[in-house]
C-alpha cells in the first residue's frame, strides 16, 4: 500500500519541482534581460543576482543571533531546521529514540529530541557532552559498595571510548511514569565533571557536581506528550555560561535511552552504535564509540554561501548560452 502511494505521488512531486523550477529561471532570465537592456556589465549582473539567491536561500544561522530571553520559544519554533542525526535502532522497552536536533551560538546550546515511543514506559533521556579537554574516562571505580564496575556520571552501565573522548557534561531527564498524571519528567539533572583522577576505591559521584537545571539561570526545557502520555518531544536550552564555558568551536554528543535503575543499560542511541548491544540489562558495560561532532554554525553559513555562489555562476553562463 505505501509503495502505491509514493510511485503515485512521485510524478505530482516531480511536476511541482519542475514547475517550481521554471519559475525561478524565468523570473531570472527577465532580471538578466533587463539589466542587459540598461547595459549592466556582467560583473555587477553577478553580484545582483547572488545577492537576490542569497535572500531566498535557506537562513543561513547567524551565530549569537538568538540572545532574547525566549530562547526555548525560538528553539521549540526552529529545532526542525537543526536536524543532525536519526536513531536505526528499534527499541520495544523503555523507548524508542527518533531523531536528534542541535544548535548553538555565542550564548546557548540547543538540542533536542523526538521519539517513536507509543508507551508511557519510564526511562532516563541522557546527553554526553564532550567538549573540552580531559573529562570522564572509564576508569573502573565501585559505586554503592558494588563490584568495581564503569558506571556513567548517572551509575548506568554505559560509557564512551576513552581513547576518543572524554565526557564532561552529563545532562539526565528522568521519564516518571508513577507518580504524576499525566506522567512528566520527575528529575532534570546536569553533571558536571571534577577534573579529578579516579581511584579504584573511589565512588563514582565524588567525580562530578550534580545540580538541578531550575537552579542555572537561563537552563530551559520543555516537552510533549502523546495521547497514550508516553514523552513524544523534549527541547531542551541551556547558556554556556552555565557549563562556565565560552561557546566552543566545535563539540561532541551522544544521546542514549536509558533503563531507569542503577546498573541499566541504553536501550537507544542517536548515533546508533552498530558495536553497541543495546539492553536494559547488559551482562556488560557498553561501550560506545561514536559521538557525534557538531560544527560550529558558521561553518554551515560557509558552505551555503559557497554552494550559493557556485550556483549563482552556473545561472549566469547558462543564460548568456540561452540568449
Ligand atoms: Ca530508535
Ligand atoms: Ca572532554
Amino acid at each position: 500500500m505505501a509503495t502505491q502511494v509514493r510511485l503515485r505521488n512521485k510524478p505530482v512531486t516531480l511536476r511541482i519541482t519542475r514547475k517550481y523550477i521554471d519559475i525561478f529561471i524565468n523570473i531570472f532570465k527577465y532580471i538578466y534581460i533587463t539589466c542587459r537592456e540598461i547595459h549592466l556589465n556582467r560583473h555587477v549582473l553577478s553580484i545582483i543576482i547572488l545577492l537576490l539567491m542569497l535572500a531566498i536561500s535557506p537562513s543561513i544561522p547567524v551565530v549569537g543571533a538568538q540572545t532574547q530571553s525566549d530562547a526555548l520559544t525560538w528553539w521549540k519554533n526552529n529545532y526542525q531546521n537543526y536536524y543532525v542525526a536519526s536513531s536505526t535502532q528499534i527499541s520495544l522497552t523503555v523507548g524508542d529514540l527518533d531523531k536528534l536536533y542541535v544548535y548553538f551560538d555565542n550564548y546557548y546550546l540547543y538540542f533536542a529530541i523526538t521519539t517513536n515511543n507509543t508507551l508511557d514506559q519510564e526511562g532516563d533521556y541522557q546527553f554526553l557532552l564532550d567538549i573540552v579537554p580531559g573529562g570522564y574516562n572509564d576508569t573502573v571505580v565501585s559505586y554503592g559498595g558494588l563490584t568495581p564496575v564503569v558506571r556513567d556520571a548517572f551509575c548506568k552501565a554505559i560509557t564512551v571510548n576513552s581513547t576518543k573522548y572524554g565526557v564532561d557534561y552529563e545532562i539526565y531527564f528522568h521519564w516518571n511514569t508513577h507518580s504524576a498524571t499525566p506522567p512528566d519528567i520527575s528529575s532534570a539533572t546536569i553533571a558536571v565533571w571534577l577534573n579529578k583522577t579516579p581511584s579504584s576505591l573511589s565512588q563514582y559521584s565524588e567525580y562530578w557536581n550534580y545540580t538541578d537545571i531550575t537552579q542555572y539561570k537561563g537552563t530551559y526545557y520543555d516537552y510533549e506528550i502523546t495521547t497514550l502520555g508516553a514523552l513524544k518531544t523534549l527541547w531542551v536550552v541551556i547558556p554556556w555560561s552555565t557549563l562556565n564555558i565560552s561557546r566552543p568551536p566545535m563539540f561532541y554528543i551522544l544521546a542514549v535511552l536509558v533503563g531507569p535503575d542503577a546498573g541499566n543499560g541504553a536501550v537507544d542511541s542517536i548515533p546508533t552504535d552498530p558495536n553497541v548491544m543495546y539492553l536494559v540489562t547488559p551482562i556488560d558495560t557498553q561501550v560506545f564509540n561514536i559521538m557525534l561532532p557538531i560544527p560550529e554554525p558558521f561553518a554551515v553559513g560557509v558552505t551555503v554561501a559557497v554552494i550559493t555562489g557556485i550556483s549563482t555562476a552556473f545561472i549566469v553562463k547558462r543564460m548568456e548560452k540561452s540568449l
